[in-house]
């Protein structure tokens, strides 16, 4: 059946219908951040005309050389969130701190907003697929400034979670706990347009994703999943296909797509894992989960885990659930064996 034309806004509009007591804050928080998109999206599109490529020579808080257009998107996206009204406080992987937006100012701002700004931002400058990664919580305290039970909550109480991946067309991808939609950015319109209507991760794939450069720092439950990934089987079509792009949404995307595994385990070099809780692996999680899909640590559900801090890491294995759950079997059978 030929899909309705139908605008992010047009489409958030419709759905803020399937919530009765729903005031429009959070379509409206939705709409701000598809609009900081489409602005970073440009930039990224003119990056080699406009000589934003490359390194601004600072350092950001994870340790990482910052590229001109990471600190670029980061300014955006705060920018609009600020201006919203909606957002009382935002986590940014480029900001060391809280970002805490003053209630005074904005009268009852009620979404808490932790966001990845420029995701694989490395591949910048060779043209590889990158992307923006967002999480919404509803604030729980009341009045004055927020509090860190506001900001260190569980992945499960997202309110919302979605990424925009700027690759071969510019996509945005959400969920706000009913399913999973995707929208691409028409460029003639200026618009995301509905494309990927109720998205559904096949619960098989035949690809795996995982850095292999670090396989003696993998535990060895990895190292074993990946070898059974190379075996031959006919029955569950392997071996499968390495894919690894080193850019978490586009690994994640394709997967998505596709049916696939994405794995940044533990290792000996990040004993913690290296991508971060709160606007990486809980947005992803929550969006694999309402599209069929599993998120695990190793041993729990990303959702499930406690928040300690703002850029707490985590491992993860995510993706199709008969994949994650064979991953989590091996992880089981060889615990603890580096
Ligand atoms: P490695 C990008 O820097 C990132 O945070 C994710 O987007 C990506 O999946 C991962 O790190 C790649 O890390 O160690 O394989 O280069």
């Amino acid at each position: 059946m030929k899909q309705q034309f139908r605008t992010l806004d047009q489409f958030i509009i419709e759905k803020q219908a399937d919530f009765p007591c729903a005031t429009g804050g959070l379509s409206r928080l939705l709409r701000d951040i598809g609009i900081a998109a489409k602005v970073v999206n440009r930039e990224i599109n003119r990056a080699g005309l406009a000589g934003v490529f490359g390194e601004t020579g600072t350092v950001n808080i994870q340790g990482e050389c910052q590229q001109r257009l990471d600190v670029y998107a980061n300014e955006q996206f705060i920018t609009a969130l600020k201006r919203g009204g909606e957002c009382c406080a935002i986590v940014s992987e480029e900001d060391e701190e809280l970002i805490a937006i003053d209630p005074g100012i904005l009268g009852n701002a009620r979404y808490i907003v932790a966001i990845d700004p420029l995701d694989g931002s490395s591949n910048i400058d060779v043209n590889v697929g990158i992307g923006t990664i967002f999480s919404i919580y509803r604030r729980v305290s009341t009045g004055g400034m927020v509090r860190p039970e506001d900001v260190l909550q569980k992945g499960n109480q997202q309110v919302a979670a979605g990424y925009i991946i700027y690759g071969s067309s510019t996509m945005l991808v959400y969920t706000t706990g009913n399913g999973v939609n995707g929208f691409t950015l028409d460029p003639s319109l200026g618009e995301f347009c509905l494309s990927h209507p109720d998205m559904m991760i096949p619960d098989h794939g035949r690809i795996y994703s995982v850095n292999e450069g670090n396989y003696i720092r993998f535990p060895e439950g990895v190292r074993r999943y990946i070898r059974y990934c190379q075996e031959e089987d006919l029955l569950t079509g392997r071996p499968y296909s390495s894919r690894y792009i080193g850019s978490m949404v586009a690994d994640f995307h394709r997967n998505l797509i596709k049916g696939g595994i994405f794995i940044y385990p533990a290792t000996t070099a990040a004993p913690n894992g290296k991508l971060r809780l709160i606007y990486e692996c809980n947005p992803m999680a929550m969006i694999v989960e309402q599209a069929g899909g599993a998120a695990s640590d190793g041993q729990t559900r990303i959702l499930d885990l406690e928040v300690r801090e703002l850029h707490q890491r985590s491992a993860i294995f995510i993706g199709s659930k008969s994949m994650v759950e064979k991953a989590l079997e091996m992880m089981e059978v060889y615990s603890d064996v580096y």
